[in-house]
């Protein structure tokens, strides 16, 4: 035995004698219980992280564009989690962390345009199994900082082997451009002891200002381009049309283009 591996049995033996068996197994049934309560968040995440993949999925097969540019899932960290409930004089404990803090399991959804987070949002909460508990339109009031996104707490039921569970979630939707300042803005400044002297807090504004205008456009864009495809589709669904009307060379005597078949517009 090495003169360390001694040293740490002789330490153990020491908090086995201070601590009783009683006490050793409170803090394994605890750790037990902290573990199990942030696998339920985990897959909570995963529901409604599957939930968005399905939306997208189906946005792109009929409409051939994705509305969801990317989704990121965090679980709190038990110090964020510890921090939080200190902060806020709850009780720290596992009841506690589940009935008082709403946002252990979170979900950031980033979409391509403004329109496609209200989209994804009533999608999402048009579902039977999905309870709005609490909704922050940070878009349409931003906060004074200029924080842009729209924030949903859900209660979503999760199915074990033998029970079906409830639990909260917060999404957070957003742009690509909301996201990017919120990124930036958080490694600046978010939860760090800097003073933001009124120069500084001026500027973080400003580029929020100028994100949200950067949406605007690009939003505009959007309207019109989907304008044109949509005057596109016109032209190809009339053309189809006139096509129909005229017989093609060499199938007159089958009755037509289509042989005399009864087929839908499309
Ligand atoms: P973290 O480390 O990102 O998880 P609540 O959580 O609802 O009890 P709060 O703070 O009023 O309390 O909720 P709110 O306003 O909905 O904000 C929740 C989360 O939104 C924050 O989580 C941040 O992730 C994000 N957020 C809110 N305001 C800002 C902001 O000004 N800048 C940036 N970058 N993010 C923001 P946490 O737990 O505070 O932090």
């Amino acid at each position: 035995m090495t003169d360390l591996t001694i040293q740490r049995e002789n330490q153990l033996n020491q908090l086995q004698s201070m601590v009783s068996t009683d006490m050793v197994e409170w803090a394994l049934q605890k750790t037990y219980d902290f573990a199990k309560l942030m696998s339920y968040y985990r897959c909570a995440m995963m529901e409604i992280e599957t939930k968005f993949n399905v939306l997208n999925e189906e946005f792109k097969l009929r409409f051939d564009r994705q509305p969801i540019n990317s989704i990121k899932a965090r679980l709190k960290s038990p110090i964020s989690i510890h921090q939080k409930l200190a902060d806020r004089g709850y009780p720290m404990s596992v009841e506690s962390i589940e009935s008082n803090l709403n946002d252990i399991a979170g979900i950031r959804v980033i979409c391509s345009f403004t329109d496609d987070v209200y989209m994804m949002a009533e999608a999402l909460l048009k579902q039977d199994d999905i309870t709005l508990i609490e909704k922050k339109d940070y878009i349409k009031s931003p906060k004074k900082n200029g924080y842009r996104s729209l924030h949903l707490i859900v209660a979503v039921p999760i199915f074990l082997q033998s029970e079906k569970r409830i639990m909260k979630a917060e999404i957070q939707l957003r742009t690509i451009a909301m996201d990017s300042w919120a990124s930036l803005e958080h490694q600046l400044r978010y939860k760090k002891d800097v003073v933001f002297d009124e120069k500084m807090q001026w500027e973080l504004r400003y580029c929020a200002d100028l994100s949200a205008q950067l949406d605007e456009r690009m939003d505009a864009l959007r309207v019109k381009v989907s304008s044109e495809q949509r005057d596109e589709r016109e032209i190809i669904r009339e053309n189809i049309s006139a096509l129909r009307g005229t017989p093609m060379p060499g199938l007159e005597e089958e009755g037509g283009t289509n042989g005399g078949k009864d087929t839908a517009d499309d």
